[in-house]
């Protein structure tokens, strides 16, 4: 069975971050395979896409050191970029990892010379995002983090990390921006253990700091896979707690290397609940994705991912909304008491005295009672399937 999919339009809110496209395929073990590509060109095919907005990190449009008046000339060029081709700056963030200052970290880094120079980065950077529109700024702290039981404290590494994010929102409150922030968890890679390695250690987090209103999280599907976590579960407790700020959308083959593999592509049902999570959880925000075209790729392949990640979140929307409003699928859940997980546990009045008095069933009558998940299951799975 074919469904129709929908071409993306600026309502769903398609976004890239530059250095995706950009990539120049370089890995541990191998050169370049791809030339640099100009900016102001990964606008326009982005544009030509249906993609609405862009992602930066301060050193993918301005090189590392470039001088104030090659700044300026870069940025009046990329300005004139996003006004030719209409697309919107929707989030931003900072390179706090390539460049050899940062190899043991940025905002945790010992060295407290380090630290001031990467806050003042991300400053300035957060400067350029304002004045462009950005709504989202986001903090992946690839760097920060040990491979050794003794070259870091946790705890105070912990603290300076909340330093960090406390200065930053005071700076953004105090210099009148709309800008809230957004924390990129991953396990590893490229530290053997990176602080904040999932979306649950960033919640946790968030709440001990001075603002904690203006950070929330920016879940990747391939980090949360990575670390061996359930991706949608986690998009869905962001939600829950008002948190899910942008999310960074691409596929992953389980707990291996960083994949960055076009979204739908590798865990293809755990994309699925990442979609309806999405959906349920009314995620309103980019859609963002960020992957890595693959290194065997030339420009026609970059471009033919690019488009394949609007695409199959598209295909997959359709797939999700199908499998929603089936009735069967409906009856199924009915069956399985889905819907009765929203009604409270105590009645209204009652408290836990009332509870200790009521009547309650036979428990050896309640565990013959069937769960009937893996009938919602398969019909899910045929929906994905093409087969509904
Ligand atoms: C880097 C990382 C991504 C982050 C980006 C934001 S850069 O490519 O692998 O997951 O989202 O800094
Ligand atoms: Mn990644
Ligand atoms: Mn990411």
């Amino acid at each position: 069975m074919s469904i129709n999919v929908p071409a993306p339009t600026p309502e769903d809110k398609f976004s890239f971050g530059l250095w995706t496209v950009g990539w120049q395929g370089r890995d541990p073990f191998g050169e370049a395979t791809r030339p640099e590509m100009d900016t102001v060109y990964a606008l326009e095919k982005l544009a030509a896409l249906g993609a609405y907005g862009v992602n930066f990190h301060d050193d993918d449009v301005i090189p590392f050191g470039s001088d104030d008046a090659t700044r300026d000339a870069i940025i009046q060029r990329f300005r004139k970029g996003l006004e030719d081709t209409g697309l919107a700056v929707t989030t931003a963030t900072t390179n706090l990892f390539t460049h050899p200052v940062f190899k043991s970290g940025a905002f945790t880094n010992n060295d407290r010379d380090i630290r001031r120079f990467a806050l003042r980065k991300v400053m300035r950077n957060i400067d350029l995002a304002a004045e462009l529109g950005a709504k989202v700024y986001v903090a992946w702290g690839g760097r920060e983090g040990a491979e050794y039981g003794a070259s870091q404290d946790t705890r105070v590494a912990l603290d300076r990390m909340k330093e960090a994010f406390d200065l930053l929102g005071d700076y953004v409150t105090e210099q009148g921006y709309d800008l809230r922030f957004a924390i990129e968890p991953k396990p590893n890679e490229p530290r053997g253990d990176i602080l904040l390695p999932t979306v649950g250690h960033a919640l946790a987090f968030i709440e001990r700091l001075e603002r904690p209103e203006l950070v929330g999280v920016n879940p990747e599907v391939g980090h949360e896979e990575m670390a061996g976590m359930n991706a949608a579960a986690g998009f869905a407790q962001a939600l829950w707690q008002g948190k899910l700020f942008h999310i960074d959308l691409n596929g992953q083959n389980g707990p291996k290397f960083d994949q960055d593999l076009r979204f739908g592509a590798g865990n293809v049902r755990g994309a699925f609940w990442v979609v309806d999570a999405l959906l349920a959880g009314g995620y309103d925000g980019p859609v963002h994705f960020d992957y890595k075209p693959a290194r065997t790729e030339d420009d026609d392949g970059v471009w033919v991912s690019a488009e394949a990640n609007m695409r199959n979140y598209l295909i997959l929307r359709e797939k999700v909304k199908a499998f929603r409003a089936d009735p069967e699928v409906q009856a199924a859940l009915d069956a399985a008491k889905v819907p009765e997980l929203s009604t409270p546990t105590l009645a209204d009045g009652e408290g836990w005295q009332q509870l200790l008095e009521a009547d309650l069933p036979d428990p050896d009558a309640l565990a013959v009672r069937g769960g009937g998940f893996e009938l919602v299951d398969q019909l899910a799975l045929e929906h994905l399937y093409g087969v509904r």
